[in-house]
């Protein structure tokens, strides 16, 4: 018997299938926030530019008709697939909206880091068969570079504005930008609305993010209208009562407020929980190009915000900086959310310390279930633990004998079925069979991370995430695939063989670190020089936070199995243990 949604979770409402996101989101028969009472949904927490929703609608609209325009799209023309958009920049107000209209459109939205190297973004426009791409003026050049390789002429490279601030000078001349394309498309006629039928948006590709699963490369997870749909209804019907529970204690009919938009938003967590579920139930998302300490403080004053989704990384930033942070008036906060690496209880208790008034909350889940799993709500939270599932979720527990557990604190794979689990990797059939398996009650995709359930001290059960079964290792929440490290390592002269593990870091939650087997004739080199230059092989090829900042170590062979696999997690427990002592 699976693990299920605690009985006092509202009901999930019936997920709308024949309707795009961006239908979704702006038509209030979908159970949203009405629109004209909404705070505007993305504000700039630099510049203070904002639209209203309403607003947001139009240029929208505007901007799918230009764009349709310019690059010969139709909204019931074409597979999806004919019509993908790419989005690499940092965060800013217009980034929804762009996937929006693509949506309107028909298309689909792949989203890269803003961190991202040329090399990265190449693999990835090429392997999403991108034909266009807004960026900032921040990634102009590693666009333009990407571009020259993946085959996407620099006329259709546009641009995201951000604010000059942060820009630093940068021209981005003679790429129309996207305010230029809703100017023009003011002056377009109406595009017809997409006439899709029961069931399309359940097949229908909305969204293509990175993720490397569970081994390997990074690989396109094929993400549709309905999980994104699902996924929003879920997170706001389980927080529903304790927003309820809020509008009351302060007497208040309605209840909109400012959350913070600091992490990236082309990352699941970003897209999804931040940018969907907030403003779908109304609320705005300040929205900030960069973390920088004093400025996000800053922000939260002086928008008010009232809840902050972060990452772990992010709150021992906040508890290690007490004196700092008094200087700042915080009190508009009630809830502080967190997710995408684990939060330690100590750390969770430490925030609590400075902060009694606040939730403090952690949510757990996964590009391929787009996004949440499970989440600790308000009056029900528990330190070190991810909550209960959300509705509509399953959960198995599973042993490396395949073995199902269904009894308290006795780790296995978590297994989770849900109607936001994901369609599956792009053109990956073998690891799409090996992810998604069918049982018997349905599609459960197979996480890769060891949990166990725990009863709580009121009767709930939990799921807590002990340890990670797969190669990932993440750095500040993202994902970094040692198998994309290694191959990449391979390619250096002085490398025979090597493997690639992820370290703690207090900085950046973990970070990667390899094991090398020096290649036969690099071994007359000295030891440093030989590791700073493999260091450099990464960081001139590699986006930033793939760095090898964990180091590089030399052994004399990489641990493998009779079948040739490498034994990471061998290494990974030698590590630890060497870590102890
Ligand atoms: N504890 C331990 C956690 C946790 C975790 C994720 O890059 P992806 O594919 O996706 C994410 C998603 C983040 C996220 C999900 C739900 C949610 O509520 C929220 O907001 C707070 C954020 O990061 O990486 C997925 C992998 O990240 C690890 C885990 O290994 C998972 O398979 N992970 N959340 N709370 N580990």
């Amino acid at each position: 018997m699976p693990f299920e949604t605690p009985s006092w979770v509202p009901a999930l409402p019936d997920i709308p299938t024949h309707i795009s996101l961006e239908q979704f989101m702006f038509d209030e028969n979908y159970g949203r926030y009405p629109l004209g009472y909404s705070n505007a949904p993305f504000q700039c927490g630099i510049s203070g530019r904002q639209y209203s929703f309403l607003e947001v609608k139009e240029r929208v609209d505007h901007l799918a008709r230009a764009l349709g325009k310019e690059l010969g799209f139709k909204p019931n023309e074409g597979s999806e697939w004919d019509k993908t958009v790419a989005a690499f920049s940092v965060n800013t107000i217009d980034y929804l909206p762009l996937c929006w209209a693509v949506h309107k459109l028909g298309g689909i939205l792949t989203a890269a880091n803003a961190a991202y190297s040329a090399g990265d973004l190449e693999f990835q426009l090429k392997h999403s068969g991108a034909k266009a791409i807004f960026t900032s003026a921040l990634q102009l050049e590693t666009t333009k570079e990407a571009c020259a390789k993946a085959g996407i002429p620099p006329s259709r490279i546009f641009i995201l504005p951000i604010p000059d601030e942060i820009a630093g000078g940068i021209s981005t001349a003679g790429h129309k930008t996207i305010d230029d394309f809703i100017a023009e498309g003011t002056k377009l006629p109406k595009l017809p609305a997409l006439n899709w039928k029961e069931d399309d948006g359940a097949k229908k590709v909305a969204f293509l993010c990175y993720s490397s699963g569970t081994s390997g490369l990074p690989k396109g997870v094929m993400i549709s209208h309905k999980n994104v749909i699902a996924n929003t209804l879920q997170v706001r019907t389980k927080e529903q009562p304790s927003r309820d529970a809020r509008k009351a204690k302060h007497n208040i009919a309605e209840w909109t407020e400012n959350c913070l938009g600091l992490l990236p938003l082309s990352h699941i967590y970003g897209l999804i929980v931040i940018a969907h579920v907030g403003p779908y139930r109304g609320d705005g998302v300040v929205v900030l190009p960069k973390y920088d300490f004093k400025l996000l403080l800053q922000t939260i004053q002086d928008y008010k915000i009232a809840t902050l989704y972060l990452v772990p990384p992010m709150i021992i930033h906040l508890t290690n900086a007490k004196d700092i942070v008094k200087k700042y008036d915080l009190s508009s906060v009630h809830g502080c959310f967190t997710g995408a690496a684990p939060l330690g209880k100590e750390t969770a208790e430490d925030l609590q310390g400075m902060f009694p008034a606040w939730d403090i909350r952690q949510g757990y889940g996964l590009t391929e279930t787009a996004t949440v799993v499970c989440a600790t709500v308000s009056g029900d939270i528990w330190f070190g633990s991810s909550g209960s599932l959300l509705p509509g979720v399953k959960a198995r527990l599973v042993t490396v004998e395949g073995n199902e557990i269904t009894g308290y604190d006795q780790p296995g794979e978590l297994w989770v079925n849900s109607p936001s689990v994901t369609l599956g990797y792009l053109k990956n059939e073998q690891a799409t069979k090996e992810t998604f398996v069918e049982e018997q009650d349905g599609r459960y995709m197979r996480t890769g991370d060891e949990a166990v359930v725990r009863r709580s001290p009121n009767g709930n059960e939990h799921i807590f995430i002990v340890d990670r079964i797969k190669e990932l290792i993440k750095v500040k929440g993202l994902q970094v695939a040692p198998a994309e490290l290694e191959a990449h390592l391979l390619t250096h002269p002085a490398v025979s063989d090597v493997v690639v593990i992820g370290v703690p870091s207090d900085r950046e939650g973990e970070v990667p670190k390899a094991f090398v087997v020096k290649a036969p004739g690099s071994i007359e080199e000295s030891d440093a020089l030989l590791k700073r230059q493999i260091k450099q092989h990464v960081e001139k090829h590699k986006s930033n936070h793939k760095w090898l900042r964990g180091g590089v170590e030399f052994i004399d062979i990489v641990p493998k199995s009779p079948s040739g696999k490498i034994l990471r997690r061998m290494m990974r427990d030698r590590e630890r243990e060497r870590m102890k002592k």
